[in-house]
């Protein structure tokens, strides 16, 4: 059988706006759901949400029957998880906090196999290569595979050239939360200062000749980071998007002299 395509990686390379939600609630029933909507891709959140590798593999499963690309975030760096996560067939991988060039260079060798990197040889026991089927893997396998670091302290803003800079890094995301923490404003993504960062970065790592992306659930701010030159959104959480319909819904209906409600 055919080696499956990252369409993901094709799209950033010419360009094309890919548009996309986090995935939180660890839900391969809600990760099927939100793959009819329409979303250029759905990104399994293994940093902060309670994501193991079978639910990540259940959440891959559910959406491979839907024109969605499938993009997942390891907690960490460890090349070991990275391993596991690429044969369990993510071939896109966001990876959370780094802020140096060494750690970039590393997180590339850990998604080559030798003599370019250290990533271990087992296909037949992998979903990645569909335990074989796919005859022409390793021919392909790079091509397919695509790495975005994250950056979001001030310390990855400094060495953002040399990150951006580092063969085999094909994107770099910015992640608001933790880069306006890491600037004084813990809780205030949207912090003017973090925003103006977060713009200037974005047009650094477009002078890199990288893609650029970046998380925000603000239309507004969103428009902005468009604006400044980012060609991939993380639009939201599915976490987010359930709570806030849901407390709309009963608020629509709920009188305003009601308050709060029980709390549950
Ligand atoms: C952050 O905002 O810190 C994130 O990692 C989410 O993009
Ligand atoms: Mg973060």
């Amino acid at each position: 059988m055919d080696m499956p395509r990252n369409t993901f990686k094709q799209a950033l390379q010419s360009g094309r706006l890919q548009l996309g939600l986090f995935l939180g609630m660890g839900s391969p029933l809600g990760a099927e759901l939100l793959a009819t909507c329409g979303y250029d891709y759905l990104l399994i959140d293994g940093e902060h949400a309670a994501n193991d590798l079978r639910s990540i593999q259940a959440q891959l499963q559910a959406m491979a029957a839907y024109p969605v690309q499938c993009l997942v975030r390891p907690p960490n760096h460890d090349a070991s998880l990275i391993k596991q996560l690429l044969g369990t067939g993510a071939q896109t991988l966001l990876v959370p906090m780094v802020d140096t060039a060494e750690q970039a260079q590393s997180l590339v060798r850990a998604m080559r196999y030798p003599p370019d990197g250290i990533r271990g040889v087992g296909t037949a026991l992998e979903r990645s290569a569909r335990w074989n089927a796919v005859s022409d893997y390793f021919a392909r396998v790079e091509e397919n595979s695509c790495l975005i670091v994250q950056i979001e302290s001030r310390l990855g803003l400094q060495n953002l050239d040399a990150i951006a800079a580092v063969e085999g890094v094909d994107a770099v995301f910015i992640g608001p939360a933790d880069l306006a923490a890491s600037m004084g404003y813990l809780g205030q993504p949207g912090h003017a200062e973090v925003k103006a960062a977060i713009s200037q970065a974005i047009l650094g790592i477009r002078a890199a000749g990288k893609a650029a992306g970046v998380f925000s659930s603000d239309p507004a701010a969103a428009q902005q980071y468009l604006a400044a030159g980012a060609s991939f959104l993380a639009l939201g959480a599915d976490t987010s998007v359930l709570r806030g319909a849901a407390v709309k819904l009963l608020n629509s209906v709920r009188p305003a002299s009601a308050g709060e409600g029980a709390a549950y």
